[in-house]
């Protein structure tokens, strides 16, 4: 299945907010094309004529409930001049975090939230995540850092309910959080 705009699921809805659950492995068929599908929109996304083509939104990652299933599967592809990293996860785990924590200095933004709500996301600087990787079939201890710490947090997060507002300062959203690090 090709994933179009109509397939992302909108804040308000159930799902968003249900906690996915685990997936049995091996993966059947059912579940490795759902996670396929998940990389390939992420991957598309990244091209401005398909952007036009198929009505999609730019995107560094998804999340298996984004689209309506509530199982725990992510894909993560992050291609610039500084990173190149992609992930298909099945049951990803934080098993370790730094207690460090770390933010995007224009915060976050989700292609199941419109429009974008403003304000500093704190998250962990360091994470190591503990899943099994489609892309290279093995069970992974992956560490990140930076950037990519920081999307794999926003898209475990789908995989639990929680949404990236959840963690803003209702307060005060953009409200310095003494000794995070800015990205
Ligand atoms: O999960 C999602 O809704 C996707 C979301 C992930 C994300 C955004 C910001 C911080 C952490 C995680 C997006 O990819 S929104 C689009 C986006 O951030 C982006 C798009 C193109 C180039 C670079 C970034
Ligand atoms: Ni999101």
């Amino acid at each position: 299945m090709r994933i179009t705009a109509k397939d992302i699921v909108m804040d308000g809805a159930e799902v968003l907010r249900q906690k996915a659950v685990e997936v049995e492995l091996p993966l059947n068929r059912k579940d490795r094309n759902t996670l396929l599908d998940l990389i390939t929109y992420v991957r598309n996304s990244r091209d401005e004529e398909y952007r036009e083509k198929y009505n999609v939104k730019a995107s560094v990652g998804i999340a298996a409930p984004q689209i309506g299933i509530s199982k725990k599967m992510l894909a993560v592809s992050i291609q610039d001049e500084d990173t190149s990293i992609e992930f298909a996860l099945v049951n990803p785990k934080i098993v370790s975090n730094s207690t460090q924590r770390a933010y995007l200095e224009n915060g976050e933004s989700c292609l199941s939230v419109s429009p974008d709500v403003e304000g500093i996301v704190p998250r962990y600087a360091k994470i190591t995540v503990r899943a099994y990787n489609l892309l290279t079939d093995r069970i992974e201890n992956i560490r990140l850092t930076g950037y990519p710490a920081i999307v794999m947090q926003h898209e475990i997060d789908h995989l639990y309910g929680h949404l990236y507002y959840d963690h803003i300062n209702k307060n005060d959203p953009w409200a310095p959080v003494p000794g995070a690090i800015v990205i």
